[in-house]
């Protein structure tokens, strides 16, 4: 393929391409590094937004930052020894993704406010059709999706939120254009976006309202500066930094039987989390209301030095009895309470597409994804659909990371549908369709160690279907994964002739 031309760039000549991404996210933008780096040129990236770069463009809200080690959290085959500290905030992180667009000049590959609604198989020609809502189509014999999990921010669903005649702001499309200083706020939520906003909007506001639904576990947040020497010591000797980037994932997967396994081990995070608040509350009330009632690691744990500080401070008041509804000029409390507010900010997380495609997804004899997946997604080797020939899923079911970070895990997955698209180019195939017997075995297997993890142990959280079951998380360590999808087992899959 080293030879194949680029004939990606012409966009208005043609919209048949070999390979359709959609998404720039890390996803989406390392998959494209790796088609190149393959001498794969043939591709376009559709990007619904007016801009790349996913959680990291669109979440800009004040606090916003990483919680998983930067040098680790970034791509191995890119590495960045200026991160500012061990945790980098949002704009860092977002610079970095523009960074590697560039470097890599993916420019060209890119169509940007392109939304993309619905993709159809056509077995007859082996090709994928993909229509945007503008009405556009696009063609490709391999498609390639890299949506996010955390993409669709979702707004509670409480009664009257529609009458409230202030401003309401998601965390993930914050309104910078807005004063928020002597104004009264209600916060909603306490997962981890607010747990960052919250501590950073505190200072600015005379009286800060956070509704808690439940009360998560949170423990310190080993966060600092890096020296200037250290940047350069890890700039000038690559050797280092790939050592500093082991350690960090050597750390976190030591941590990880704490955090992700339902054992007596998570006492002893249970313990750190309690006495995190120990040392920053002494109100016994506040102290009662902050105290999670479910096991550590069932929901996200959260990281962070300041919100028990902020949640102290005599400008923020936690409320934690239940919403009732919303109404013209505020938030009304099942007790009976109303509290007028000018900013209601939803810090409620994102509709998670734990049993749906990110667009409609039309396979083999007309099936539907979202039908397939109704009772909750389910996938090959987290990335391949029986009945949906040539499609990759990337981060999709049962790939999130509980416990390192998700960009070890997106690595792995390209690694895995290079392979993919290779063995469709080289053989010259009209298409790979993953045997649906191999696909059930890998999911029996998933369940089966499911039930060993601390998201299966009672709490409700975006990690499960409305059934219950568990579509997004990989269910033990990232070491496994990797070894899962380290090879694209021809074995594995229906391989048709007959490319046009
Ligand atoms: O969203 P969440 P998030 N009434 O779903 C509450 C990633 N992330 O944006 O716990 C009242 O976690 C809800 O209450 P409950 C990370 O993977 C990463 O904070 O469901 N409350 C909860 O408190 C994370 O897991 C970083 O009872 C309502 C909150 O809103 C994911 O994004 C930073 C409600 C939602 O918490 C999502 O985090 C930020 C209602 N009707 C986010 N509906 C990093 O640092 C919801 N809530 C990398």
């Amino acid at each position: 393929m080293g030879n194949e031309q680029d004939i990606s760039n012409n966009f208005s000549e043609t919209n048949d391409h070999r390979i359709i991404i959609v998404g720039t996210g890390f996803s989406g933008v390392g998959a494209a590094i790796k088609l190149k780096q393959q001498g794969i040129h043939s591709f376009i990236i559709l990007e619904r937004a007016g801009e790349i770069g996913g959680t990291w463009r669109d979440n800009t809200y004040p606090g916003a930052a990483c919680d998983v080690q930067s040098h680790l959290y970034s791509f191995s085959f890119e590495k960045n020894p200026n991160w500012s500290r061990t945790f980098s905030p949002q704009q860092e992180i977002q610079d970095y993704m523009l960074h590697c667009v560039e470097k890599y000049q993916l420019r060209k590959h890119i169509r940007l406010n392109t939304p993309i609604n619905r993709a159809t198989f056509a077995e007859n020609t082996g090709r994928w059709t993909l229509q945007s809502a503008h009405g556009e189509h696009f063609t490709a014999q391999v498609l390639v999706t890299a949506c996010g999990a955390l993409s669709n921010p979702a707004l509670p669903s409480i009664k009257g939120i529609d009458t409230f005649a202030g401003k309401i702001m998601h965390t993930a499309q914050w309104d910078h254009d807005y004063p928020l200083e002597n104004k009264r706020i209600g916060v909603i939520g306490t997962g981890a976006s607010a747990i960052q906003v919250v501590p950073a909007i505190a200072p600015l506001i005379k009286n800060l309202t956070v509704f808690q639904r439940t009360a998560p576990w949170v423990v310190p947040k080993a966060d600092k500066p890096y020296r200037q020497g250290t940047k350069n010591m890890l700039g000038r000797v690559p050797f280092i930094q790939k050592l500093y980037r082991g350690y960090i994932y050597l750390l976190n997967e030591v941590r990880a039987p704490l955090i992700i396994f339902d054992t007596f081990l998570s006492k002893l995070l249970e313990k750190e989390g309690l006495r995190n608040i120990n040392h920053y509350i002494s109100d016994p009330i506040l102290k009662k209301k902050v105290t999670p009632e479910f096991k550590v690691g069932c929901k996200r744990i959260l990281l962070t030095n300041d919100w028990y500080s902020t949640l102290s401070k005599s400008n923020v008041d936690l409320v934690t009895d239940p919403i009732l509804e919303i109404n013209k000029s505020g938030v009304v409390t099942k007790e009976g309470t109303e509290y007028p507010f000018d900013v209601i900010i939803a810090a409620t997380g994102f509709d998670v597409p734990t049993a749906a495609a990110p667009f409609e997804i039309i396979g083999l004899n007309g099936a539907s994804l979202n039908e397939q997946w109704r009772d909750g997604a389910e996938a090959h080797r987290g990335t391949t659909v029986s009945g949906f020939p040539n499609l990759f899923i990337m981060m999709g079911p049962n790939t999130g990371s509980g416990s390192t970070s998700m960009v070890y895990y997106i690595e792995s997955q390209i690694h895995y549908i290079l392979q993919g698209i290779q063995l469709i180019l080289d053989k010259n195939l009209k298409y790979v369709d993953v045997i649906q017997e191999c696909q059930d075995t890998f999911n029996a297997r998933i369940e089966r160690k499911m039930k060993k993890m601390v998201w299966s142990s009672g709490c409700k959280s975006w990690y499960q279907a409305s059934n219950g079951k568990i579509t997004t998380l990989w269910p033990g360590f990232s070491w496994q994964f990797r070894l899962a999808t380290r090879r694209f087992d021809q074995k594995e899959y229906h391989k048709v002739m007959g490319q046009r």
